[in-house]
C-alpha cells in the first residue's frame, strides 16, 4: 500500500466549493482501487485569511508545504484585497520555490460539450499547451518610483534565462517525441520583442539540432492566438512564456466550452519538490458561495496529480468517469447550459468512477 500525504489549499471564492469534490472524487478513486492511499491536509491560506493575519499564508507556509508529496490548489484571489498582493503571496511563490517550471494545460473538447466553434469538434481541439512558470514576464522584478507625481515611473522586466528557456523548450520537444504525432509549436514575438524573444527563438533553434525527429513551427503569438480559433487541428503541442502561455490557456479555456473545465499541473520535473495541480479557473467571485461552480476542472486536476503521482491507473478512470458524465449530458453545471449545482456534478462523476470501476 503506497501512501501519499496532499496539502490542499482552497483558496478563495469558487475554489472552495470546487476543492470540495475533487477531494472526495480522489478519496473515492483510492478506495476502489485499493492499492494506495491519500492523506489531505488542509490549509485556509488565501485572502480571508490576509484580512485576518496580513498575509496570504504564514511565514512558514513554504516550508510546510515542502514536506508534501503534491499540493491541490483551488483559486486566488478576491476583491477584499488587490490582485497583485494575493496573486504574489501565495501562488506565484509557490511556484518559484518550489521550481514549478512547467504549467502543462491539456485544451481538449470533452465528448457531448457543445464546440463553440462551427465545425470543429472533439478530433479537432486536442492538444497540449506548455506555459514556463517561474521566470519570463512573471518574474516580478520591477519597482516604482515618483509614485503620484507626474513624473512617476513603473518598471516591469521580463527575466529569460538561457537555463530556463532551454528547459521548458527541452521538455516540449521531449513531450512532443513522446505523442504520435511528433509536433512542436513555440509562441514568440520575436519582431518586437528583438531581445528576449529572438533569444527564445534561437534557444528553440538550437534545441531542433537534437530532436531531428520532432517537427517544429514558431508562430508570433498574436498569429497563434487567431491560429487557436481557426485551426486548432493543426496544434498538437504548444510551447509559451508564462504570460503568453497564461494568455493562450484561458483561450484554450473558452475553447473547451467553458473555463470551468481545463486542469493544469505546475511540475517539477526532477521530482525535488512538490508539483502544484489546480485547476485553470480563478475564485469567480460573481458564483461565489452560490454552489454551482463547475468542478470539472478541480477533478480533472486531481486526476493530473494521481498521474503525476504515478497512479494512471486511477487518474485515467477520473477522467474516463468525467467524459461520461458529460457525454451523458444529464448533470452539468450552468456555465455549460445545465441546471445542476457543483455537489451534484460531482457526485454523477463519483457515480460514473464506481460504475467504470465496477
Ligand atoms: N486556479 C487558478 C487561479 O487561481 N488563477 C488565478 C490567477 O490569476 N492566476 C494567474 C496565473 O495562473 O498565473
Amino acid at each position: 500500500m503506497r501512501d501519499y500525504r496532499i496539502a490542499v489549499i482552497p483558496g478563495d471564492g469558487i475554489g472552495i466549493e470546487t476543492i470540495r469534490e475533487a477531494v472526495a472524487t480522489l478519496q473515492v478513486a483510492s478506495d476502489l482501487h485499493g492499492g494506495f492511499r491519500l492523506q489531505f491536509d488542509a490549509f485556509p491560506w488565501g485572502c480571508t485569511y490576509y484580512l485576518e493575519h496580513g498575509e496570504m499564508m504564514p511565514r512558514d507556509g513554504l516550508a510546510t508545504l515542502g514536506d508534501y508529496e503534491a499540493i491541490l490548489f483551488g483559486a486566488v484571489g478576491f476583491p477584499t484585497v488587490p490582485d497583485h498582493i494575493s496573486l504574489w503571496g501565495l501562488l506565484l511563490p509557490i511556484r518559484q520555490t518550489f521550481d514549478q517550471y512547467i504549467n502543462l494545460r491539456p485544451i481538449r473538447l470533452l465528448p457531448g460539450i457543445p464546440s463553440p466553434l462551427r465545425f470543429k469538434g472533439p478530433e479537432e481541439i486536442n492538444f497540449i499547451c506548455i506555459r514556463e512558470n517561474t521566470e519570463g514576464e512573471y518574474s516580478g522584478v520591477g519597482g516604482r518610483v515618483h509614485r503620484g507625481t507626474p513624473e512617476e515611473v513603473a518598471i516591469q522586466t521580463a527575466v529569460f534565462t538561457r537555463a530556463g528557456v532551454e528547459r521548458v523548450l527541452r521538455y516540449g520537444f521531449e513531450l512532443a517525441r513522446k505523442r504520435p504525432r511528433h509536433e512542436l509549436v513555440s509562441a514568440t514575438k520575436s519582431n518586437a520583442w528583438q531581445y528576449a524573444m529572438v533569444f527564445w527563438d534561437e534557444v528553440f533553434r538550437d534545441l531542433q539540432r537534437e530532436y531531428p525527429d520532432v517537427h517544429c513551427r514558431q508562430y508570433h503569438v498574436d498569429a497563434l492566438a487567431a491560429r487557436f480559433i481557426t485551426a486548432p487541428e493543426s496544434l498538437d503541442v504548444v510551447v509559451a512564456s508564462n504570460l503568453f502561455g497564461d494568455i493562450l490557456t484561458d483561450l484554450g479555456g473558452a475553447l473547451q466550452g467553458s473555463l470551468g473545465i481545463p486542469p493544469s499541473g505546475n511540475i517539477n520535473p526532477e521530482r525535488r519538490y512538490p508539483s502544484l495541480f489546480e485547476p485553470v479557473h480563478g475564485s469567480a467571485p460573481d458564483i461565489a458561495g452560490k454552489g454551482i461552480a463547475n468542478p470539472i476542472a478541480a477533478i480533472w486536476a486531481g486526476a493530473m496529480m494521481l498521474e503525476h503521482l504515478g497512479q494512471e491507473e486511477a487518474g485515467q478512470l477520473i477522467i474516463r468517469a468525467i467524459e461520461a458524465l458529460t457525454r451523458e449530458g444529464r448533470a452539468l453545471t450552468p456555465d455549460l447550459g445545465g441546471r445542476a449545482t457543483t455537489q451534484e456534478v460531482g457526485e454523477a462523476i463519483r457515480a460514473h468512477l464506481r460504475a467504470l470501476a465496477g
